[in-house]
């Protein structure tokens, strides 16, 4: 039914013969080529893949929207490295301008919500010289033996390739032992943009796009999930976007461990590309949508709103996205940093199930891989009586 009404609506707006076919196979349940997806990009308003992602959207979720209830703990700033996007990181020689956290400090924090409803810690951080894998081995450990039940999600690829390096480890043993220790899934980060010539650019020193690729293949060999994210919006052209989804796109077809893909608007406050002016929320919309079109082996498409902000991220929801993160309580510092919508990240339940809700969508709580928690349709807020007897006073 809802593929006739699109297949209407496609047939009576004009099309070039090439975004004819590119509709219809969308609508047939077709992948598209690579070169489809680029003529998307230059060619197709954003009306059009607005339409062609919602179609899509709605028939891999209806309106099932997801969100988890999670905490961030990022043990340092401290980065060896030197990415000219980062506005978070401070090198070792100016050590005084950035954080370590201990491990009891960390502890700490992963105390502090031993009595909260929350199902994952995302544990992500600088590429700290001093921190190594048996670091973070013990503090996966002492986390778990304080919430046994909570879904370790942790440490980029950058962050794997370099621990793994320093301890004279394969990939394979490394994310092993992490394993053992309880690490149950990967973050998205580091990924960027996997084009060698923009990556050299942008992010010379750190991991190569074939050794992120090679990290997450083998994490997937291993029964660990993961995420894969696109930084996009900066020197990057489409074709580099189109590139990137493809190298992802195929990895998927081959493991099937990616749960979500993540786009992540390049932000330019206080950083060294900061000269380099940001896309517009029509360009976050339209990436959004080709990335849902593109990539048809991944089951969803997250937008992070501590980055996006929450009123692209509640529009997103027609553009192909059916989740936006979770309830993260202030504990993350990457964005805010690099001038992001939000300064400090908090949206409790209520306000999130309220966003999604008011996009005319299903609020569902998740844990990391997605299975249901809890329904939020019919629940009703305190927060939400109080509003209403407000109103109605
Ligand atoms: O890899 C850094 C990005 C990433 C900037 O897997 C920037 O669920 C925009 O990957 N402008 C790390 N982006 C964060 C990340 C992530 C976040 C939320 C959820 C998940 C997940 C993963 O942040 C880095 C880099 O691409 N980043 N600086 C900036 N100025
Ligand atoms: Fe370090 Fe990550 Fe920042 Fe790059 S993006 S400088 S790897 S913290």
């Amino acid at each position: 039914m809802e593929n006739l009404a699109t297949q209407s609506i496609i047939n009576n707006i004009i099309l070039s013969p090439k975004l004819l076919s590119i509709s219809n196979k969308v609508l047939n349940g077709e992948r598209i080529s690579e070169e489809e997806g680029i003529a998307l990009y230059y060619e197709a308003d954003l009306g059009l893949v607005g339409s062609l992602a919602n179609f899509i959207r709605n028939k891999k979720h209806g309106d099932n929207t997801y969100f988890n209830r999670n905490f961030h703990i990022e043990p340092t700033n401290i980065c060896v490295f030197d990415c000219k996007f980062c506005a978070y990181s401070r090198l070792l020689k100016h050590k005084e301008e950035g954080w370590e956290y201990s491990m009891q400090d960390m502890l700490n924090i992963v105390e502090s919500y031993k009595d909260k409803p929350v199902t994952e810690v995302h544990i992500v951080g600088g590429v700290h010289p001093k921190m190594g894998i048996h670091f973070f081995g013990e503090l996966i450990q002492k986390v778990k033996a304080i919430r046994p039940d909570i879904h370790v999600k942790a440490f980029t690829a950058v962050e794997l390739e370099y621990m793994c390096r320093k301890a004279k480890m394969s990939y394979t043993e490394g994310l092993a032992y992490l394993k053992d220790c309880g690490q149950n899934s990967l973050p998205g980060g580091g990924a960027e943009i996997f084009d060698e010539g923009i990556r050299n650019q942008i992010c010379e020193d750190k991991c190569t796009s074939a050794q992120w690729l090679e990290i997450h293949e083998e994490a997937h060999k291993l029964g660990m999930p993961s995420n894969a994210t696109m930084l996009y919006g900066h020197i990057e052209k489409y074709e580099h976007r189109i590139d990137h989804m493809s190298r992802l796109r195929n990895l998927q077809d081959k493991t099937g461990g990616f749960n979500t893909f993540i786009p992540l608007k390049f932000r330019n406050g206080d950083n060294q590309m900061s000269d380099i002016p940001e896309v517009s929320i029509i360009e976050d919309l339209r990436t959004y949508a080709i990335a849902r079109i593109f990539l048809d082996n991944f089951d969803h498409v997250k937008a992070y709103w501590p980055m996006i902000g929450r009123e692209t991220a509640q529009l997103s929801l027609n553009f192909g996205v059916n989740d936006i993160d979770g309830t993260i309580d202030d504990t993350t510092k990457i964005y805010s940093m690099a001038g992001a919508e939000e300064q400090t990240p908090t949206m409790s339940t209520y306000q999130l199930v309220k966003l999604i809700k008011g996009a005319g969508r299903k609020p569902l709580e998740r844990d990391t891989v997605y299975n249901i928690i809890q329904d939020y349709t019919d629940v009703v807020f305190e927060e939400e009586a109080l509003e209403k007897a407000r109103l109605y006073n």
